[in-house]
């Protein structure tokens, strides 16, 4: 399973494949506001990347976010075993009713780890479908909003080269195919 299209000249990737295998400068992990891992693509990345990544977001929290980190926003740890350097860590929203707030924080979630990515001099960052599994989000609404925040993003910073977007099946990269707002 592989590369299915292309987007934005060349810089978003959509692909279908296990995010924990990509070979990119930093991998996306949709995390909870405790940063302690949990179930999904969370439980996924703590796995592979072994203890170092628990060990990492300890200390975050502990310094920076004794009280979690809030919804939309981004922190990077290493990825420990993984073929990625780093992963960083996002909140997505809990979808419930939806609304425009669920759509805004959504979109704080890429844009934040896009920018966290760029002042790092990273180039290439993978994401999942954040918030579209145990947080309930409709991936065909979160693939209008997230397509939207990369290409806003890509449109202002030159550091980030490439953008894939990793589903776990192919059934998820069709819907999100079906219903992205990418321009070009
Ligand atoms: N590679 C790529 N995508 C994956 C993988 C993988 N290895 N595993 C799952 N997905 P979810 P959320 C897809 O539930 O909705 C955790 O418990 C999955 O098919 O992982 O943001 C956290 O700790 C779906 O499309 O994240 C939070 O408590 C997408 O990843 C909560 O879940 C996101 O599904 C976050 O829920």
């Amino acid at each position: 399973m592989g590369e299915l299209k292309k987007f934005v000249k060349g810089h978003v990737v959509v692909k279908v494949g296990n995010i924990t295998r990509e070979d990119v400068d930093a991998i996306v992990n949709a995390a909870n506001s405790t940063l302690m891992g949990g179930g999904g693509v969370d439980g996924a990345i703590h796995r592979a990347g072994g203890a170092e990544i628990l060990k990492e977001c300890k200390e975050i929290r502990r310094t920076r976010y004794p009280q979690g980190l809030p919804t939309g926003e981004a922190v990077i740890t290493t990825a420990g075993k993984m073929a990625a350097r780093y992963v960083i860590h996002t909140v997505g929203p809990v979808f419930g009713g939806g609304g425009k707030e669920k759509a805004d924080q959504l979109a704080a979630c890429y844009r934040n780890s896009l920018a966290l990515a760029g002042k790092k001099g990273l180039k290439t960052v993978a994401f999942p479908a954040i918030s579209t599994g145990i947080y309930g989000y409709p991936l065909d609404q979160a693939a209008q909003v997230c397509s939207k925040a990369i290409q806003d993003f890509l449109a202002s910073e030159v550091t980030v080269q490439e953008v894939c977007m990793v589903f776990f099946s192919q059934r998820e990269a069709d819907l999100f195919l079906k219903n992205h707002s990418f321009k070009d």
